[in-house]
């Protein structure tokens, strides 16, 4: 396999090529030479591939947390969109939500590894994050010939007169291995990024994924009762106590005592209380929504931007606008109000939200640097010493502000979907099972301590109320263990045997040694 540049699209402007020892460094701008404003969305690198041995094969690493990420061959793999053309849900799931230009083409984010039947792999990636999104395209030329475009996603960004916007330089390496090319640009890009790196590896109970939203303070309390016989140092409450998406600090009918009074008796009982939100988001018949409807981004003027339908909190949801400061003071008092109860481990979920379409307050903000100045915010409120964890998140938006992240989708308590449940057409995938989230831990286990810590999701060590199979449970918790990431159990811990707590010290064990040894490379 073999590259050269072809040309630069959209007004971006290469500035450097620096050949490196395995590759090449490209370096770039887009620069507005014109006497007006101009929107720039995307601007792009375009190279021609050719003398591939076989068909090409592609690494595509998926947007968010729970985007897909695979080996697809290039020629009968699909983008999910191509079957999709769901412009609003493709938001949540790429940089760009549009369609992909042809049938053939093949995206990945921030990072792919190419490849074909020889022994030959080309990294390309973009060093960066917090800045913009990079996007990775393998696709058709006019004539036929496979190009790679190394799209800047800018989202439709402003550039006054006369302004340059530095984009994040692009990296060509060639090599063999796939796993030392993907170590070798996540070293770079976490040391670039100043990524957190040095939190303990962590152990705790999460609610989710038994009680879902109907959990009550009531199974908080018992499982508090009973977490003495498990080795937790977190214990997290998950979605079901708040009053609303966007209201944090209240909480509803099935939560009497009050947040203060619960991370008090968590607190109380020697865990670091842990909670769930989703900060960016607010439903529309909120407190925050009703009282400051200036603060929701808008979708054309005067209408609310949708980000995000579930029908357990009610319908759509709104988009906080992390571009106005206003907005950001909000989200870090809120931040610092939930520290002061004594929540220091605070899991941000929906967190794509700032990346969608849409009319925001301060146009000259990236969608990358919307996502990035919420969590900034979040973390002035929470302190240094809070744990953050990303949920939901572009993943490329946040190294060096989150101590993890989640980097897949969610665990279930059964292993594979039926693909007739398919919810969208082409993203099964995203959908919460087992399986996904093991085959997700798999090809992002590279990014554990070099951008964040790795949540690869909840163990479930249940072999009741669960359609997991005995074999399942511990593949799965096997699967954790050696990722050497986030142990966080979620089950109620009345159904756990002897042998369940077993599993655990176990898991627990293997995934100390794996973490070690993360930490020691
Ligand atoms: C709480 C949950 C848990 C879980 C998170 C996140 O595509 N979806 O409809 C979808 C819904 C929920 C979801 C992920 C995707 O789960 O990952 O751990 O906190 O929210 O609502």
């Amino acid at each position: 396999m073999q590259y050269y540049l072809l040309r630069a699209e959209g007004a971006g402007v290469l500035w450097g090529l620096k050949p490196t020892p395995t590759g090449a460094r490209y370096e770039w701008n887009v620069t507005n030479r014109s006497s007006v404003p101009v929107r720039i969305r995307s601007v792009r690198l375009v190279f021609d591939m050719h003398r591939f041995k076989g068909a090409p094969q592609v690494f595509r690493n998926g947007y968010q947390s729970w985007s897909a990420s695979d080996v697809a061959t290039f020629g009968t793999a699909r983008d999910p969109s191509f079957g999709a053309d769901n412009p609003f849900f493709q938001a949540a799931h790429h940089a760009d939500a549009d369609t992909v230009a042809n049938e053939y083409e093949l995206r990945s984010e921030w990072v792919t590894v190419i490849g074909d039947d020889s022994e030959h792999k080309l990294l390309v990636g973009f060093v960066g994050s917090g800045k913009h999104d990079g996007t990775l395209r393998l696709t058709h030329g006019v004539e036929g010939d496979v190009e790679l475009h190394a799209e800047a996603f800018l989202g439709g960004v402003e550039l006054g007169p006369g302004e340059s916007f530095q984009l994040d330089p692009v990296v060509f390496v060639n090599g063999t291995d796939v796993d030392g090319l993907l170590a070798g640009w996540a070293d770079e890009v976490g040391a670039k990024a100043k990524a957190r790196v040095d939190a303990p590896f962590q152990v705790g109970w999460c609610s989710w994924y038994h009680y879902f939203d109907k959990v009550t303070e009531h199974d908080i309390r018992a499982n508090l009762a009973r977490a003495a016989d498990f080795p937790f140092e977190v214990f997290q409450i998950d979605d079901g106590y708040q009053s609303a998406i966007g209201d944090w600090l209240t909480t509803n009918d099935k939560f009497p005592s009050g947040l203060n009074a619960l991370a008090h008796d968590i607190a109380a009982s020697g865990y670091r209380p842990g909670i769930w939100l989703a900060p960016f988001l607010v439903a529309p018949d909120s407190h925050v929504a009703r009282d400051r409807p200036d603060w929701i981004a808008q979708f054309r003027p005067g209408k609310p931007l949708k980000a995000w339908v579930n029908p357990a909190w009610g319908g759509f949801m709104y988009a906080l606008d992390t571009s106005n400061p206003a907005v950001l003071d909000h989200l870090e008092a809120l931040a610092r109000a939930l520290k002061e109860m004594g929540f220091s481990y605070l899991k941000l979920d929906f967190t794509f939200a700032p990346s969608f379409d849409g009319i925001w307050h301060d146009p000259k903000l990236t969608p990358a640097q919307r996502v990035r100045a919420g969590f900034d915010a979040i973390r002035r409120g929470a302190g240094d010493d809070a744990f953050i964890l990303g949920c939901g998140v572009p993943l490329a938006h946040v190294v060096g502000v989150v101590d993890g992240n989640r980097i897949g989708p969610d665990v279930a308590p059964l292993w594979e979907p039926a693909p007739e449940t398919e919810v969208i057409a082409g993203y099964l995938r995203t959908q919460p099972a087992t399986k996904f989230a093991q085959d997700a831990t798999r090809l992002r286990a590279f990014m554990h301590r070099r951008f964040w810590l790795n949540d690869p999701d909840c163990l479930m060590l249940r072999t009741t109320q669960t359609r997991l199979s005995d074999a399942q449970v511990d593949e799965w918790a096997r699967t954790v263990g050696e990722s050497g990431g986030m142990v966080l159990v979620s089950d109620d811990l009345s159904l756990l045997s002897g042998e369940a707590a077993q599993r655990l010290r176990e898991t627990i064990a293997t995934g100390r040694a794996a973490d070690d040894r993360a930490r020691r490379r």
